[in-house]
């Protein structure tokens, strides 16, 4: 494809790497209901919304608990895994995200971010980016998680773009679906096997430049 007029970028695990926080904060509560739990199982959670993965931890362990006894339980996820990142600094960029920004900048690509997260908010700010993304959707502001599309369809719709003119980042299997369903392309950030259903994928951020683009 030409340049696009956006690019639309995941949170945990693009901009910022907040999955070893999830993985720490869901593994101290499957411990609790004695669940086995792996990094794998929480492979399956990125993207996924806070009480959709906290249904989806139960149903691996055949335990079926009351809506108010999962609000609790994702209350408590939510204490480990915000006391993990509110130490986080612009240090915890991921490598390579600042200087593509920048590029993307120089180049009049509009920036936004399509994240499932509720802590978005407060990552940005911890890590310094709040003020760099034109257009910000967040697990506030949606209805449907990720593999649904809605987070990247209202991104696009708030820049006045259609899908086509915009290209997601995502290093989820339900953030690339949720890309593709939305009619947009995709550039998957990790293990190709993993991300087989976007439209490149690449092993991070650190080496991306314009050229992305060309192969898309
Ligand atoms: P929170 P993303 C997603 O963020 C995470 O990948 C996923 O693991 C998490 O459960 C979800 O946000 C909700 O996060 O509990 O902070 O609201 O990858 O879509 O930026
Ligand atoms: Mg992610």
């Amino acid at each position: 494809m030409t340049l696009p007029k956006a690019c639309i970028f995941d949170l945990d695990g693009v901009i910022v790497d907040t999955v070893p926080a999830h993985y720490v904060a869901w593994k101290a509560m499957a411990d609790e209901l004695n669940i086995p739990f792996s990094e794998t199982d929480n492979e399956q959670l990125k993207g996924v919304s806070r009480t959709e993965s906290m249904k989806r931890i139960l149903a691996m362990g055949g335990i079926e608990k009351s809506n108010i006894e999962i609000e609790e339980m994702t209350t408590k996820k939510n204490y480990i895994y915000v006391d993990i990142i509110s130490k986080m600094t612009p240090e915890d960029v991921l490598p390579g995200v600042v200087r593509f920004l920048d590029l993307l900048d120089q180049n009049h690509i509009q920036i936004a971010l399509g994240s499932s997260s509720k802590n978005a908010p407060t990552i940005l700010k911890a890590v310094g980016l709040a003020d760099r993304f034109k257009v910000s959707v967040d697990g506030n502001q949606i209805s449907h998680s990720k593999p649904h599309p809605e987070v990247f369809l209202l991104g696009a719709d708030r820049m006045g773009l259609n899908p086509s003119e915009c290209v997601v980042f995502e290093d989820a299997i339900s953030g690339v679906q949720a890309a593709k369903r939305g009619n947009f392309k995709c550039v998957g950030v990790g293990d190709p096997q993993v991300l087989n259903e976007a439209d490149l994928v690449v092993p991070d951020m650190k080496n991306i430049d314009l050229t992305i683009f060309e192969n898309i």
